[in-house]
């Protein structure tokens, strides 16, 4: 998002294993991320990505109108309601409950599937030519699709051939490419988050 906006900007990165005192001061939930913005906080990314779509007019990522700005937003909520979530609860799934998890999470794929194909998209992006909101929120949570495939052996299915298309072109993305981050490191994080027994089922 800071990338696709040229917004120069300085990363830190929390433990979330050890949080330290001031950052628990700036973030509320205990969450990251947050934003520093000359001492402007703003916390829960999505509304930093709108904060920073607002602040930073010359790169707009939103719609024209207030109804295509509602069409972003359902979809910016449905990653982080359905699509993010899904992809934890595949993750972390006991082995007794992993069919029903990715059932789950194919029923939310597939409204997305639905949705790209009766609009036309991936053309390359979500809403067509502009990267918009809807792009830098799903970017990351594609990115973490591949820990499902080394973690779980589950590989999202050809069928959602749309929803593959538009997660290649993101991660084929500059902005997106800038800051991919190594599958390594990846699964290192989402293994300390699983639970016992199913670090030991993957391990
Ligand atoms: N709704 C939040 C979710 C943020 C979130 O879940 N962040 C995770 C890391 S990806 C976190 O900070 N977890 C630490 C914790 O919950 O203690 C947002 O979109 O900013």
């Amino acid at each position: 998002m800071l990338s696709e906006k040229k917004i120069p900007f300085q990363v830190t990165e929390i433990d979330l294993k050890n949080k330290p005192d001031w950052f628990l001061e700036v973030s509320p939930y205990g969450k990251v991320p947050v934003l520093d913005h000359d001492g402007e906080l703003v916390y829960e990314s999505a509304v930093i990505n709108e904060y920073l779509d607002e602040t930073f007019t010359d790169v707009p990522m939103m719609g024209a109108t207030p109804a295509e700005r509602a069409n972003l937003r359902i979809w910016i909520d449905f990653c982080n309601t359905r699509i993010q979530p899904g992809l934890v609860s595949v993750l972390r799934a006991e082995p007794g409950e992993f069919e029903a998890k990715v059932q789950a999470f194919e029923e939310s794929l597939a409204m997305l599937e639905d949705y790209l194909a009766q609009n036309g998209t991936p053309d390359p992006f979500f809403a067509g030519k502009r990267f918009t909101l809807v792009d830098a929120t799903y970017a990351p949570a594609f990115e973490r699709f591949a820990t499902l495939r080394q973690l779980r052996g589950y590989e999202i299915p050809g069928r959602f051939a749309r929803v593959r298309r538009w997660m290649d072109n993101l991660a084929a993305h500059p902005s997106v490419q800038a800051h991919a981050i190594p599958l390594e490191e990846l699964v290192a994080n989402y293994t300390g988050f699983l639970p016992e027994s199913v670090r030991q089922h993957v391990a």
